[in-house]
Formats: C-alpha cells, structure tokens, sequence
C-alpha cells in the first residue's frame, strides 16, 4: 500500500516535470489594427498573460490587418494557423452563421457565464470553428450608422452604407445598399464617395482618421459589440492546468474591462461633437420604431440561416 502510494506520488511528479519546466508559446493575431480600440485591450490580455505566465505560457503577437486579412481570421483559427485570435463573430459567419447573433447578445459576461450562454457559444465554438471561446468583450459598447447625407428620416433609400454581417439586414431593410468591406477600406469608400455612410460602433472613429471623412451620426445606438478571443481547440487542450489558469484568469479580467467602457463612450461621444461631427436624432417614437425593427430583421435572418441554433441563442439573449 505505501509502496503504491509513494510510486503514485513519484509519477505524478515525473508528469508534471517536463510541463513545468517549459514555457509554451502561443501565435496571436487580431482582426482590427494594432494599437486601435478593438485591439487594446487584447494587447493588454497579452501583456498580462506575458507577465502572469512567465515560464508557463507566452503569447507570440504577430500582429493585425497587415499580417492577416481581418476576415481570414476565423479560419485561421480554426485551421490552427494561429493559436489565438481577437476577432468579432461578424467577420466568421461564412463558417459559422449563428456569429451573427452574438450582436443580439447585450447581458454581461459574468451573467452569460452563470446562465448557459458562454457554455452554448462555447460548444458552437468547438463545433464549427475548432476553438475554444476564452473571452468576449465589448458587451456594453453599441454601435451606430454614419453618414455623409443628411436624411430627414430613418430611411437609407439611396445611399450606399458600408457594412458587415452585422449591419446588413437592418441597411437593407430600410432602403439602403449594403457594400461590404473590411475596416481598413472605410477611409477610401468615403473620401472617394463609394459609400455614403457607414456602420461602426459609438468607439473608434478617430482610430484611422474617419472623423475627417464623416458629417453625421444616427442616432439611436443599436446592438452590441462583440470581440472575442479564441483559442484553437487543439492548442487549448494541449495546455496543461497551469497554462489554462493563466489564459482563464486573464480572460476574466478582460472581461472585466468592459467596466470601463461607460466613460470611453461617453468621452467619444463629446470627441465627435466637438469634430463637428452632428448627431441625428429622430426622437424617442422613430427610434424605438428602429431599434424594433433592428431586432426583428437580425433574429429573422439568423435563424433562417441557422434554424436549430438561432431560436436557441434568441431564447438566451432574452429578446
Ligand atoms: O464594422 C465592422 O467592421 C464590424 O463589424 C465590427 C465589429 C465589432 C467591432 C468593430 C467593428
């Protein structure tokens, strides 16, 4: 019995030897620029791990857009070409229709964490994008559409808006014609008059200098940011404890961060007025009609794409 004991004992220690003793490397990339809002607070995930996991876990930051195009990184993920990724659902619905609905998703983490949600996201995650959901963020940072033209209305009949998944049903809807393009393109579309207005969150213009190319922000601010990081499901399950608490805790807290964006926001909100950039707001009856009809037409859309997964992730989001 001792004898057994101490055998158990003795493998353990021979096991957990080789593990400890060396520092596993993992590749990042994000899909927004470096350095810019969807991007910070990854980075600062990075240092964080870099410095809690020293000797145990080590991210690699290759970088964003210039490394890898923002709407490659889904897959990039999932074919293990990076380990981790910082990217938004709306730029891997080719892979995974349902991403589309996260943007419906506004409960905090650590709601979504207790109820069920992160656990589903998380299978989805596993099934179709051979990853593992280690964080979202941004939950409480809406978005809204710029434009170039004024309207007297909430009507888009005749412009162009640059979109993505998350935008499109809801431009369409109300008139608009939807051009996609990955941020980087933004700039150009506008100063060239390709697109007459865009969708980006309340945060962020100022980043690549689209305050110089914009003249109006429409109100209300609609859906929810969604960035998440992701790990390849191989790499993940290769991590030993050590190496996942690491990565875990830090997801936590950059969960967490989102705590701060209520300030960011408001301070971007002042910043655009104060570029001149003028808010068009059509009054409390016309926005809620919006907001209506920005729900309706995403739920609709998501789960005629994905019919098993969409009513359940609409039960979740509880709206
Ligand atoms: O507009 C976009 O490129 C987009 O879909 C998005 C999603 C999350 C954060 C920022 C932008």
């Amino acid at each position: 019995m001792r004898l057994k004991l101490l055998a158990g004992v003795f493998a353990i220690g021979l096991g957990a030897a080789p593990a400890m003793a060396q520092e596993v490397v993992l590749r990042a990339v994000t899909s927004f620029a470096e350095g810019t809002q969807f991007s910070k607070n990854f980075e600062r995930f990075i240092e964080k791990v870099n410095a809690d996991g020293k000797g145990v876990v080590r991210i690699n930051y290759i970088g964003g857009p210039r490394a890898m195009p923002p709407f490659e990184v889904g897959n990039a993920v999932r074919t293990k070409v990076v380990d981790i990724a910082n990217v938004t659902g709306a730029f891997y619905t080719n892979l995974m229709p349902e991403a589309d609905a996260f943007k419906l998703i506004a409960k905090p983490m650590s709601e979504q964490r207790r109820n069920g949600t992160w656990e589903y996201i998380n299978q989805l995650h596993n099934q179709k994008l051979n990853s593992y959901y280690l964080a979202r963020q941004f939950h409480n940072v809406p978005f809204h559409i710029y434009l170039n033209k004024k309207i007297d209305k909430i009507d888009f009949s005749g412009l162009k808006i640059r979109v993505t998944p998350v935008y499109r049903d809801v431009v369409e809807a109300l008139g608009g014609t939807p051009i996609t393009t990955a941020p980087g393109e933004v700039y150009t579309a506008l100063e060239r008059g390709v697109a007459d207005g865009y969708g980006w969150p309340v945060t962020g213009i100022f980043d690549l200098g689209w305050d110089k190319v914009t003249k109006f922000r429409m109100e209300p601010p609609f859906y929810s940011v969604e960035v998440n990081v992701l790990v390849n499901l191989d790499s993940w399950k290769a991590l030993n404890d050590a190496q996942r608490k690491v990565l875990t805790d830090a997801a936590l807290w950059l969960e967490g961060l989102d705590s701060e964006k209520v300030a960011v926001i408001k301070a971007e909100r002042e910043r655009q007025a104060a570029a001149g950039i003028q808010a068009l707001d059509f009054g409390p009856a016309a926005s809620k009609a919006f907001l209506d009809r920005a729900n309706d037409v995403a739920w609709q859309s998501v789960i005629k794409r994905a019919p098993e997964s969409g009513p359940k992730l609409r039960q979740l989001a509880g709206n």
